[in-house]
């Protein structure tokens, strides 16, 4: 029989099991790719990377021809908080337990280049990460730690003059010449203007700090990753794979550019280049992205035309998805996690975290951070996946979405380049403005139970246990850091800093000589990160951006629905006794930028027929009861993410208060642990809503406020 034919004999015995069409069951992903229940030899016609083999063109099957044969991917946990005394007895701690590699994660101060002893920062030192004001912290967050045998990398981006300046000096008074430091750093700026926010500088130097860095690299320190261009955090604020594949890939290819300019070789810097990507749910797909990715950077390189094949690989960390996990039922996570894990083994990844399963809640506490590993311990050393390469060649399905995800990928990478390029398009906003209507669209899929998550809109338990949470006493970790730096200051030369930071900020607005190899003596000197992040703003401004709203597709998405038509009547009726739009501001304090949340928010709330002012990031509490008072809202809903909601949700009560404003209602939503609500409710916030609250129950629970109905939810 023909292949063909028995196809067709598939489609009937397809059409008699379903009682119907097999359209009906093609699954329209959030990519734009129809996924059809069976795929076939036929669906492979017209691949041409079939053939190809690991460690070869187009690398589609692997960096490396033995891939985890030859040695497994690193386990590279990211962690960090409070002081570098704390988080460097946990990373040790982690290395003596089978952590093959560590990875800083700052606190919110650092990374926005603020010493812990700045106003803005009361509510951020040593929070969602660790606190580094100078090289002395540095060098205590690595005692112990040989820095030529352990790779290390440091997400750092807004503050990455400071903190790359710190680590390589703490090297070299542990004895390590930086030629021997091997790691890597985030460095990656582009996709903090798009979603992860903590940029300091406008988008042109940021893009300068990010060349020089490359140049000092590659020219200094052979074994260390000048970059780690990452699509992880797009995923985190809604993107799409595609969305997250092609943005990536087109600030890689801008980063390629920017070095060039600065008159390096290609080959001088490209085989340190390297990526990082989001592993979420999707389970074949996220592995046939990976795939997908060498096959795209290897043509995006050639283009360069490099001489070593080494100049055309993507090699990549990867991590488990953040946002898939949920507050409710949380021991679910560590099955998503695990089911993650594996989908970024598949797809060939080099180095790999494993979140949490108190992710949606807190930092992880030493039990929750030994699973998150034994995650990726058992998968080392019990599931033998590790002994094949590429295991998923060669499937039908796989094969096929590799090409799609590719070639849909390709389109959207064009059409940047068409624009400009990344740094242009990100200026004007187009990738930022197609993530926030993506995360709007899958919130709408969410609330409205087309996109089932257990535990959360569907099997939803009716009481749930708490379980134990790690918590942070930010205000004495902030004392401890504060008295260091005073400490510093006293015995620091003060000339030598001042000279050091003179030339670092005439390095900087002359546009001559490499700012990382300058701001060294500065750290050397025991300048510290507050102070050389200033000595660029002096040179290059800060970037302020302003927040833009999407509209109309959270209430497309519900059009004709009934409980969201009810919503909407409801809101009407209050315009009319009121005599205007309720008036809502979205607040978003201290430095936490996660604001796919907030955006959400605000997008879905003006839909339903609020008005809405989203208030600008990194306001202080006075700040944001300024706008809101002059904005005369209503209500403010304040976003915390940061777990700075204990210290800035009552100063924003307060400072109200003293505004004379006490009627304005004030909400928190965002990642607060339930035994916080308490302590909230009781400083005059009106009510919680907590991780995985659904938007539409949100509005009702605002609206019962405004109508005096219920103080809390
Ligand atoms: C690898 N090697 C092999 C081999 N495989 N040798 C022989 N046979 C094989 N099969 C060699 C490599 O060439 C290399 O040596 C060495 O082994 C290490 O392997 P690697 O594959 O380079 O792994 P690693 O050192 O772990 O580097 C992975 C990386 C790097 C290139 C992706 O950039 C990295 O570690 N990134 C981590 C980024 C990270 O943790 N980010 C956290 C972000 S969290 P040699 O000599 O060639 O180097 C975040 C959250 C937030 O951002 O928002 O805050
Ligand atoms: N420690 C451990 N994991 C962290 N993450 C963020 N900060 C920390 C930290 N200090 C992880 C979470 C988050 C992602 C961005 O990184 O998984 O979702």
């Amino acid at each position: 029989m023909k292949y063909e034919e028995q196809i067709a004999g598939w489609e009937q015995l397809a059409r008699s099991e379903l009682r119907g069409e097999i359209e009906g069951r093609i699954w329209h992903t959030p990519e734009g790719i129809d996924i059809k229940p069976l795929y076939t030899a036929n669906d492979l016609e017209g691949n041409d990377y079939l053939g190809s083999l690991p460690g070869e063109k187009p690398f589609l099957r692997g960096p490396r021809a033995t891939m985890y044969a030859g040695r497994p991917w690193t386990i590279r946990q990211y962690a960090g908080f409070s002081t570098a005394e704390a988080s460097n007895a946990f990373y040790r701690k982690g290395l003596a337990a089978g952590q093959q590699g560590v990875s800083v994660a700052f606190d919110l101060a650092t990374h926005r280049g603020y010493d812990s002893s700045h106003p803005r920062v009361e509510g951020d030192v040593g929070k969602a990460g660790v606190a580094i004001d100078s090289v002395e912290d540095m060098k205590i967050l690595f005692d112990g730690i040989p820095l030529d045998q352990i790779s290390v990398s440091m997400t750092m981006n807004g503050a990455v003059i400071p903190i790359l300046a710190s680590f390589i000096v703490a090297g070299e008074e542990q004895g390590v010449p930086r030629a021997l430091l091997s790691g890597t750093i985030q460095n990656d700026i582009l996709k903090e203007f798009m979603v992860r926010n903590t940029y300091i500088y406008p988008p042109e130097p940021s893009m300068r700090i990010v060349a020089d860095i490359i140049e000092y690299t590659s020219r200094e320190m052979p074994k260390f990753n000048s970059i780690s261009i990452s699509g992880y955090h797009m995923q985190e604020a809604g993107a799409t794979l595609v969305q997250e594949l092609a943005f990536t890939l087109a600030d890689g290819r801008e980063y390629v550019r920017a070095a060039l300019k600065k008159g390096l070789d290609v080959d001088d810097f490209a085989g340190r280049l390297s990526f990082f990507f989001a592993i979420g749910m999707n389970f074949f797909m996220e592995a046939a992205k990976l795939r997908a990715a060498r096959l795209l950077w290897t043509r995006i390189m050639e283009e360069f035309q490099p001489k070593k094949s080494s100049s055309l690989i993507l090699r990549t960390h990867c991590q488990t998805s953040g946002v898939s996990l949920q507050e409710q039922d949380p021991y679910n996570n560590i099955v998503r996690t695990a089911y993650e894990a594996m989908s970024a083994v598949l797809g060939g990844t080099q180095s790999l975290h494993t979140n949490s399963f108190d992710e949606a809640i807190a930092l992880p506490t030493e039990f929750s951070a030994r699973i998150a590993r034994n995650t990726q311990l058992i998968l080392q050393h019990e599931t033998a996946v590790t002994k094949v390469v590429d295991p998923l060649a060669g499937s039908y399905y796989v094969e096929s979405l590799t090409k799609e995800l590719a070639d849909a990928a390709w389109t959207l990478i064009e059409e940047v380049e068409a624009r400009g390029g990344m740094t242009k398009a990100v200026i004007e906003g187009l990738p930022k403005r197609l993530i926030e209507e993506a995360a709007t669209r899958r919130q709408a899929a969410i609330d409205r139970g087309a996109e089932v998550i257990v535990g959360v809109n569907k099997y939803r338990l009716e009481n749930e246990d708490q379980i134990n949470i790690f918590d942070i006493d930010n205000k004495a970790v902030r004392e401890a850091q504060v008295d260091r730096i005073e400490k510093i200051k006293r015995q620091r030369n003060p000339k030598s800093v001042a000279a050091a930071l003179a030339v670092l900020e005439r390095t900087a607005a002359s546009g001559k000589g490499n700012i990382l190899e300058v701001a060294i003596e500065g750290a050397r000197a025991r300048a510290t990160v507050g102070e050389i992040s200033d000595a660029l703003r002096r040179a290059f401004g800060e970037h302020v951006a302003t927040p833009k709203v999407v509209r109309e597709i959270y209430g497309q998405a519900y059009a004709g629905e009934p409980e969201y038509e009810t919503l909407v009547a409801r809101l009407v009726a209050l315009t009319g006794s009121l005599g205007e739009k309720p008036r809502i501001m979205v607040a978003k304090l201290g430095q936490d930028g996660h604001d796919r949340g907030a955006k959400v928010i605000a997008s879905a709330f003006g839909d339903i027929g609020f008005e809405v002012i989203a208030g600008a990031l990194f306001q202080t509490p006075d700040e944001a009861a300024d706008l809101a008072v002059k904005s005369k809202v209503h209500v403010v809903g304040m976003s915390s993410l940061a777990a700075g909601h204990k210290t800035l949700a009552p100063q924003l009560v307060e400072a109200l208060k003293m505004r004379g404003a006490d009627e304005i209602i004030v909400v928190v939503g965002g990642v607060v642990p339930r035994k916080d609500y308490e302590f909230l409710l009781n400083h005059g916030i009106a009510a919680v809503f907590g991780p995985g609250t659904n938007v539409l129950e949100a509005a009702r629970a605002v609206l019962d406020l405004m109508e005096g109905k219920r103080r809390n939810i």
